[in-house]
């Protein structure tokens, strides 16, 4: 399949969900979700805040794992995503010992809720007096679709995580961005049949900060993107302005251009379906 036809929808609707859950629709893209003066006073306040730079998970041309030194990443306010916990998981989910496995899934949620819950304080503090940009998203969603917070081993997990593109000299530099999915793993949420990543922006370069689609099928859930998807691939470019939230199928390559001339700041989510609705909606 060639992503060039695929559609880009401007409203949230089920049969445009259902087509981006499918694959069968590049984004949705709403406009103008958030104010500019909303967008301006995160922005400020984000930029003010001491922050710790974010490691950024990379595989070599070898297939090898590392970390990318130069990426001026970090995330203010919610400085957690549940895929860091996915490593201890696949160590302690040894199906032959499934109360090693159980015990592993419990105090995941337990030390992901105990980052979460001050670091989202945090975050809900950063942007007040305002909302989070997240939060308008998800109330967008939910009158056009149904969303809920998604649950995980009984418990109710958080949304909303802020990241923080640095300018960079190097924000043409394939290897300041890598191609990724965010697909969570079958054992962790085995009801999840298809995910989504939304986005608002609440600040973009006038160079680069474009999100790249690249032009490859999903990727299934639980498997690796094949060596062959690399920048060199065609791809689309989406570039979206302040205030503007954009959906794509996570499971899809992608990667974030950081800007030249300015910083790059999103509020960022995930979006899984269970196959039927509302939504599930987490970080
Ligand atoms: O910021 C964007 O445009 C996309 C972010 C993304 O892909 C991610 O955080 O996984
Ligand atoms: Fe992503």
């Amino acid at each position: 399949m060639n992503i060039s036809t695929l559609p880009i929808y401007d409203r949230v609707t089920r049969s445009n969900v259902d087509a981006l859950l499918r694959g069968e629709a590049l984004a949705i893209w709403i406009k103008g979700l958030i104010p500019p003066d909303h967008c301006e006073h995160v922005y400020e306040r984000v930029r003010a805040t001491p922050m710790r730079p974010l490691p950024i998970h990379y595989t070599r041309e070898d297939g090898t794992a590392d970390y990318h030194p130069h990426a001026n990443v970090s995330r203010p306010g919610v400085d957690v995503q549940l895929d860091e916990y996915f490593d201890r998981l696949t160590a302690g989910s040894d199906e032959a010992h499934p109360e090693r496995r159980r015990a592993a899934i419990a105090s995941i949620m337990d030390d992901y809720l105990a980052s979460v819950e001050p670091s989202n304080q945090v975050n809900t503090g950063l942007c007040a007096p305002y909302r989070r940009p997240c939060d308008a998203l998800f109330d967008h969603l939910n009158e056009a679709c149904g969303i809920e917070l998604a649950e995980f081993n009984g418990r109710k997990m958080k949304f909303g995580t802020l990241l923080l593109n640095g300018r960079s000299e190097r924000y043409d530099d394939p290897a300041a961005c890598p191609i990724h999915v965010d697909t969570v793993p079958a054992v962790l949420f085995p009801s999840i049949q298809a995910q989504l990543g939304a986005i608002v922006y609440c600040r973009v370069p006038s160079i680069g900060g474009e999100l790249r689609v690249y032009d490859h099928p999903l990727i299934p859930r639980d498997a690796p993107i094949p060596p062959e998807v690399d920048h060199t691939c065609p791809y689309r470019a989406l570039k979206p302005s302040a205030g503007d939230a954009i959906l794509i199928n996570s499971r899809r390559p992608h990667a974030v251009i950081p800007g030249r001339d300015d910083d790059r700041l999103a509020n960022i989510m995930f979006i899984g379906s269970n196959g039927t609705y509302p939504l599930q909606i987490w970080t």
